[in-house]
């Protein structure tokens, strides 16, 4: 069977020019580990990914190839520990390797994302060691893809109210449900999916390809997020072995704990899609003549220009601090929220400026404007929507939860 994932594309003789931009010296604020592991990844995707991602996003492609290298950068599970691997940095290293990758393609930051945040880190929190030494230095190194099954047809924003169940068959689980929009499905080894035991309580299982009764259908026509692969993940009595379960949680704070870790990475990923998009709509300011002149003259652009770069500035300023407070253990899940619905807003607002700067050109692939722009309405929604991080912070400042 084909699935998305299939084609090669070759490199495109085109010029990444992407020039950083710290108005405020945040770097100065990070440390020369932070700032090599940076480079680093923002060398490898000027070289391997920007000539590629235009056509990968166009024929909605998801280029598979580029897991070996994401692997090879540390993309995956920055803050974990070597021992299973991780890449045994700090939570500001994380966030910033984000940052390069979404500054590229959020569908790429998602491939880290899922592997890193969604599948590795709840093996390692949740798992046994014999699990861990199982799967994490094989999807560490990129030999297994992964991918975290959470959302469902019916239960999105909510999903406590999941279908998925297992029932249990003496040394195993039978595993019975359906799971909706899982990014990378179609191309997984394995699936961390969450599912209901007799007793209503959740807990979490380690799903292996292969297994009898398990499918993993793509979705089709996403005009969001087109270099990455999404896909269902379906259940017909798959037989589970008690020993793929993950012993170390129940119930819902299993699956929410993991997004914790992906919604902080997004939180620094989304502000690489707003500096993508500034540097180009800066740079076009700055060439592009009407009237005579440059269209950075105009004071309507530089309003534009200088909004953007305040708003990037106060994103990154936001992303540092939560990253301090992680790397003390004391960034709450409703900081997190936070700073993921302002930063991944920012940047959409940031994208649709920068659509205009560009004029018509705008809406060619000859910039990344439209792509980023495509791909931070997913951003928005997934990993909890704009409204379900709202009410969030509502509910920790005033202390009545909407949701119930
Ligand atoms: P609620 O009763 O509030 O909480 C249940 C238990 O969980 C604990 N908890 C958390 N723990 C860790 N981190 C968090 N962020 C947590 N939020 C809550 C909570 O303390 C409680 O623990 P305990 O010990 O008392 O049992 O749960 P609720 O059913 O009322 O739901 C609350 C709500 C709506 C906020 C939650 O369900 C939610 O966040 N919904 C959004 C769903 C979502 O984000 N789905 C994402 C799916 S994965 C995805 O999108 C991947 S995209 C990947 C990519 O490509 O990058
Ligand atoms: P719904 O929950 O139906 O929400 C629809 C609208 O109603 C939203 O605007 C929402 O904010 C609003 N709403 C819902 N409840 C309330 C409320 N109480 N108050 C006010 N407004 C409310 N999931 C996974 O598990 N794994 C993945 O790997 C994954 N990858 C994804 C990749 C893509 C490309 C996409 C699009 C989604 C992915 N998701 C994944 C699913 C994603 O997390 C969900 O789409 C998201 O949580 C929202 O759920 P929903 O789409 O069912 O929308």
């Amino acid at each position: 069977m084909s699935h998305s994932s299939d084609t090669v594309i070759t490199k495109s003789d085109k010029t990444d020019r992407y020039q950083h931009h710290d108005y405020y010296g945040v770097d100065q604020l990070l440390s020369e580990d932070h700032l090599l592991a940076r480079d680093a990844v923002r060398d490898w995707v000027k070289q391997e990914v920007s000539p590629i991602i235009e056509e990968y996003a166009e024929q909605a492609k998801c280029p598979v190839h580029l897991f070996k290298g994401l692997a090879d950068i540390g993309a995956f599970g920055p803050s974990l520990p070597l021992k299973y691997g991780g890449g045994g940095m700090d939570e500001i290293a994380y966030g910033v390797i984000m940052q390069e990758l979404e500054r590229c393609d959020s569908g790429l930051r998602s491939m880290a994302s899922v592997q890193g945040s969604l599948v590795m880190y709840p093996i390692y929190k949740y798992g046994s060691e014999e699990q861990r030494m199982k799967y994490l230095p094989k999807l560490g190194s990129g030999e297994y893809i992964g991918c975290f099954g959470l959302t469902e047809p019916d239960h999105g924003s909510n999903p406590s109210g999941m279908l998925t169940n297992v029932v249990d068959d003496g040394d195993a689980y039978i595993l019975n449900g359906s799971k909706m929009w899982i990014t990378n499905s179609p191309i997984a080894d394995l699936a961390v999916v969450w599912a209901k035991r007799e007793d209503g309580r959740i807990i979490g299982l380690i799903v292996e390809k292969g297994m009898k009764g398990f499918s993993a259908p793509e979705i089709h026509g996403k005009w969001s997020l087109r270099a990455s692969i999404t896909g269902e993940l379906v259940f017909e009595d798959v037989r589970v072995p008690k020993e793929n379960v993950l012993p170390n949680v129940e119930g819902l704070k299993g699956p929410l704990g993991c997004l914790s870790k992906a919604r902080y990475g997004i939180a620094w990923g989304a502000i690489g899609a707003a500096l993508d998009c500034y540097d180009s709509a800066l740079r076009y300011s700055q060439e592009r003549i009407q009237f005579g002149k440059p269209i950075g003259q105009f004071q309507l652009t530089q309003k534009k220009l200088a909004e953007m770069i305040t708003e990037i500035t106060k994103a990154q300023l936001l992303a540092w601090r939560l990253g301090s407070l992680a790397n003390d253990g004391k960034a709450t899940p409703a900081q997190i929220s936070m700073a993921k619905r302002n930063n991944v807003h920012m940047a959409l607002e940031i994208a649709r400026e920068a659509r205009q700067i560009h004029g018509g050109m705008g809406i060619t692939n000859e910039y990344p404007i439209m792509r980023h722009m495509m791909n931070l309405e997913t951003v928005l929604t997934y990993e909890g929507t704009h409204d379900i991080h709202l009410l969030i912070t509502g509910m920790d400042v005033t202390g009545f939860n909407a949701f119930k």
